[in-house]
C-alpha cells in the first residue's frame, strides 16, 4: 500500500495533463471521485480531461461539472485515472473506438473498491482496489490525505456525493465507522449534507409521464414461485421512450425490495440488437449480488450489481437461468 501510494505521488507529479476515467456505468461515486480529483489535482496545477464512454445519465446532472465530461481524450495527455472501476468489461467504449491503444501508450493509475475483478485493466501501472472501502470517494479522501493534497469545498462536496450514491445515504452495508469519521471531518470542514440532497431531490424530479410509467413498471412486476426474486423487464420500445428522460431501474427497485419475501430485484432491459442488460439489487440480509452477476458474465458489489449479454439474448431463458442461480444462492448463504 506505501509503495502504491509512492507511485501514484511521483506519477502525478510527473504529469501535467491528466485525464480522468470513468466506465461506461457512471453513476453518483464515479462522477463524484472524477469531479473531486479534478478540483484536487488542478489545484495541483495539472490540466485536467474527464472522460467517460457514455452519456451522463440524468440522475447525476445534480453535480455541478458534469458537462465537463466527454467522450475523447484529449489529444496529448501525460497520465490517465480510471475510477470506481477495474475491469475491462465495462470499459467497452473506448476498446471498440480504438481509443484504448493511445490510452495505453501512457501510465494509468486505476482506483476501485470492488470485490470481484474479472479482466481486470491490463495497462495500469498502479491499482489501489479496496473492497473494504464504501466508494471510491472514500478512497481518494484517504489518499489526499496521505498524499497531503489539499481538498477543496467542491472536491469535498463532490466525495460526500460519492459516499452517499454508495452507501444509499449511509444506509447500507457499505458504510463503515471509518465512513461516518470521514463524513464528520466534511462536516467540519464546511459541507452541507442537507443542501446536497436537496439539489439532488430538487434535480432528479421525474416528469408525469415517468411517473405514470412508474406505475407500468409495478404492474408488470413478476414474482418467481418462492416470492425471493421480483423481476421487471424493459422493452427496447421504452428504453427508447422513457430512459433519456429517466432510468427505468431505480424507479421502481428500491419499491421491488419494500415487498415483503422479496430478496433480489432484477430490471433487466432488451435491446433490438440481441443484447441484454440486467441491474441486480439485493436486501442486505441477502449479498449474493455480485456472485448472481457473475453467473451471466457481470460483476459488482454484495447488495448491487449488473451483468450485460452482448447479443442474442433470449429473455425468457434468462428469467429461467436467473430464477434457478438466485435460488441456488440464496440457498447456499442459508446453509
Ligand atoms: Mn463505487
Amino acid at each position: 500500500m506505501h509503495e502504491q501510494i509512492n507511485q501514484i505521488k511521483s506519477l502525478v507529479s510527473d504529469a501535467s495533463t491528466i485525464v480522468l476515467l470513468q466506465a461506461d456505468n457512471p453513476d453518483a461515486d464515479s462522477l463524484g471521485s472524477a469531479l473531486a480529483l479534478e478540483q484536487i489535482l488542478g489545484d495541483l496545477g495539472k490540466t485536467i480531461h474527464l472522460y467517460c464512454g457514455v452519456d451522463m445519465p440524468a440522475y447525476l446532472k445534480y453535480m455541478k461539472g458534469w458537462d465537463r465530461v466527454t467522450k475523447e481524450l484529449p489529444k496529448t495527455f501525460d497520465l490517465s485515472i480510471l475510477v470506481d472501476a477495474s475491469t475491462m468489461t465495462l470499459l467497452e467504449k473506448i476498446q471498440t473506438d480504438g481509443q484504448v491503444s493511445w490510452l495505453k501508450t501512457k501510465p494509468c493509475i486505476v482506483l476501485d473498491h470492488h470485490e470481484i475483478v474479472e479482466n481486470p485493466v491490463y495497462f495500469s501501472t498502479v491499482t489501489i482496489n479496496q473492497a473494504n472501502l464504501s466508494s471510491t470517494g472514500e478512497l481518494i479522501y484517504s489518499l489526499s490525505k496521505q498524499l497531503g493534497w489539499n481538498m477543496n469545498r467542491a472536491a469535498l462536496e463532490f466525495m460526500m456525493s460519492s459516499i452517499l450514491g454508495d452507501t444509499q445515504g449511509l444506509t447500507n452495508v457499505l458504510a463503515s465507522a471509518q465512513t461516518y469519521r470521514i463524513m464528520a471531518e466534511m462536516i467540519e470542514q464546511g459541507v452541507s449534507r442537507p443542501s446536497i440532497e436537496e439539489l439532488r431531490r430538487e434535480l432528479s424530479k421525474m416528469p408525469q409521464s415517468i411517473y405514470k410509467y412508474k406505475a407500468d413498471l409495478i404492474k408488470r412486476t413478476t414474482f418467481d414461485k418462492t416470492g425471493k426474486l421480483a423481476i421487471v423487464s424493459v422493452p427496447h420500445e421504452e428504453i427508447k421512450a422513457f430512459s433519456p428522460l429517466y432510468n427505468p431501474a431505480p424507479l421502481v427497485q428500491t419499491d421491488m425490495l419494500q415487498v415483503e419475501g422479496v430478496e433480489v430485484a432484477v430490471v433487466l432491459k432488451s435491446y433490438n440488437d440481441g443484447k441484454l442488460t440486467g441491474a441486480i439489487r439485493t436486501n442486505p440480509n441477502s449479498p449474493v449480488a455480485a456472485k448472481l452477476a457473475e453467473h451471466f458474465g457481470g460483476g459488482g458489489h454484495k447488495n448491487a450489481s449488473g451483468f450485460k449479454i452482448e447479443s442474442n439474448a433470449n429473455l425468457e431463458k434468462v428469467i429461467v437461468e436467473l430464477e434457478a442461480e438466485c435460488l441456488r444462492l440464496l440457498q447456499e448463504l442459508k446453509s
